[in-house]
């Protein structure tokens, strides 16, 4: 099992299409063991995207993460880095391949709407940087119970 960060960024509330990109990882069996809506302050941020200071999207990209809200999540899973890297869909607005949730959702590559970690010491980083050990859940699936 692994667990990796998940951000939804302003661009998910605005559009009201949390539902919508939430669901996408219920359905593919990722288990929600952190959530939270939160408004990032700068510092933050620009801890969470210090590998990009001084790159001409820099500032752009801390405006927009700044612009609203975020919501904030650790998934669970078998391979959960890599499954959610493939459900957001690449960064580059020329490869977001239709059905993933960049390529259906994102119109702009700075405004593509997720962040998903990319390795293991990128996971434990973020989960650390974003939330407190008592805010993360863990839970039995329920599923055997119903059939
Ligand atoms: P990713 O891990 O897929 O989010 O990609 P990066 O860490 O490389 O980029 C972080 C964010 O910077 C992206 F979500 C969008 C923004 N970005 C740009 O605006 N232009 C670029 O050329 C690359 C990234």
């Amino acid at each position: 099992m692994e667990r990796t960060f998940v951000m939804l960024k302003p661009g998910v509330l605005q559009r009201r299409i949390a539902g919508e990109v939430l669901s996408r990882f219920e359905r593919k069996g990722l288990k929600i063991i952190a959530l939270k809506l939160l408004k990032m302050n700068k510092t933050l941020v620009e801890t969470h995207y210090a590998e990009h200071k001084g790159k001409d999207f820099y500032e752009p990209l801390l405006e927009y993460t700044l612009s609203g809200p975020i919501i904030a999540m650790i998934l669970e899973g078998m391979e959960a880095i890599t499954v959610v890297r493939r459900l957001a869909g690449p960064t580059n607005l020329d490869e977001m391949a239709p059905g993933t949730i960049r390529g259906d959702f994102a119109a702009r590559t700075r405004l593509n709407i997720i962040h998903a970690s990319d390795s293991i010491s990128s996971a434990e980083r973020e989960i650390n940087l974003f939330f407190k050990p008592e805010e993360i859940i863990e839970w039995e699936d329920g599923n055997q119970q119903w059939f």
